[in-house]
């Protein structure tokens, strides 16, 4: 009897032992977010972007630390990145590119080593900063076609638009165990972030964007919007509660939207998004605006990023999401205000979290939107980096 009294009181306390830990390993987000067992991280890492947003808003850059266009162009030298090399400055936000993952290859489609972006993601981590994941993953319906039915330009890959991809990837889908199969290479990868102490690192991840355009096999002509809600959910559900990776906060990003209901036409939903945004890009003068392609000229670029802030910012009102510009830039920004006009012109009078400059590619010719040393018109760049409300690393590493 004393015996089974004793080990109660054992038992017992260790209960209480371990509740104790338990309440203080948990953090409460300051809004519920998709993933209720999100990680203490990530749940920081919420409630950090939430206090950012009345700080002002940050500058992000694709492939910041993976390679560049400085000196000629750079790869692959960690601690280098063209925007802290033109500035003094590293980006607030940093972004990774994971297609080709899926299918087991070793490097991304824009040719950078997994491993080495997992490095990346940890420096960026240690240094304060923030990272968020794109996936231009294969179209799962046509990857796997025999090479003489992929006699096409664009055959497999993210731009395939051919197969009924989402169609054949939904529960009972010809292709939904494969993709399923997918999903769970980008949940292991995700599961391997992790910092020095072995802490997982908590990541945006932005699948299935610019869905309101048609360019990639999720797009708006190639799925209906119930289809396009499935998908989602099924991806957000398969890694949270099938793959428990709790280290996600989840990006929804359109590009070009009609009004509200546009953008909300295919949105999964308040529980299944963290951050809604969308990507919108202004083009060279000439080229006149077009939804289907997105070609803006600078005009046409500032009146639609007002429409689509007023957009965003107008449901993060009404829900408490988090607004962001998932992508934006002037591909070789010819346009010698580009920065300080066409986009802080706009951005000042917004509360918004990021915008994110698109990569700066040194293979690919003149595809680059963020200042390096020696660019055209990196004097503006400079000036827009040091205007008010502009955040770079330094500015959020220590707001917690
Ligand atoms: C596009 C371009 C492509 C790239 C893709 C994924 O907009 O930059 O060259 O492969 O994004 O990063």
């Amino acid at each position: 009897m004393k015996k089974t009294l004793l080990l109660s009181l054992i038992a017992f306390c260790l209960f209480s032992c371990y509740q104790k830990q338990a309440t203080e390993q948990t953090l409460t987000p300051v809004r519920p977010i998709t993933d209720a067992n999100a990680t203490r991280e990530t749940v920081a890492l919420y409630n950090r972007l939430d206090a950012l947003l009345n700080i002002g808003i940050m500058l992000g850059h694709q492939d910041a630390l993976t390679y560049g266009m400085a000196g000629g162009g750079w790869h692959n030298e960690l601690g280098r990145s063209d925007v802290k090399e033109s500035t003094g400055k590293y980006p607030a936000l940093f972004g990774y590119e994971i297609g080709h993952l899926e299918v087991g290859a070793e490097y991304s489609l824009d040719s950078v080593y997994f491993k080495d972006i997992k490095r990346c993601v940890r420096e960026a981590w240690k240094m304060g900063g923030i990272n968020i994941i794109s996936w231009h993953g294969n179209n799962p319906a046509t990857y796997y076609l025999p090479d003489e039915e992929k006699n096409y330009a664009s055959a497999g890959t993210s731009w395939d638009t051919k197969g009924d991809a989402v169609q054949s990837i939904l529960p009972g889908g010809e292709n939904h165990e494969r993709f399923l199969g997918w999903l769970d290479i980008l949940a292991d990868y995700f599961l391997d972030f992790k910092d020095d102490s072995g802490t997982l690192i908590p990541i945006i991840f932005r699948p299935y964007h610019e869905h309101t355009g048609s360019w990639f096999w999720w797009g708006e002509k190639l799925c209906t919007p119930e289809e396009y809600i499935q998908l989602w959910r099924m991806t957000v559900e398969y890694f949270r509660d099938v793959r428990n990776v709790h280290n996600l906060l989840y990006a929804y990003s359109s590009s070009w939207m009609k009004d509200e209901a546009h953008y909300l036409e295919r949105y999964p939903g308040d529980e299944y998004v963290d951050m809604i945004g969308y990507d919108s890009y202004a083009n060279y003068e000439g080229q006149k605006y077009n939804p289907e392609t997105d070609y803006q000229t600078i005009e046409d670029y500032k009146y639609n990023m007002r429409n689509f802030l007023d957009i965003i910012t107008g449901y993060a009102a009404k829900t408490g999401k988090i607004p962001a510009i998932t992508e934006t830039g002037m591909e070789g920004f010819e346009y010698e205000h580009y920065f300080t006009d066409a986009l802080y012109d706009v951005i000042k009078d917004y509360k918004v979290s990021f915008f994110h400059f698109w990569r700066n590619s040194p293979y690919k010719a003149r595809h680059y939107y963020a200042g390096y040393p020696g660019a055209l018109h990196e004097e503006d760049f400079i000036a827009f980096v040091n205007m008010p409300g502009i955040l770079m690393l330094d500015d959020i590493k220590d707001i917690k």
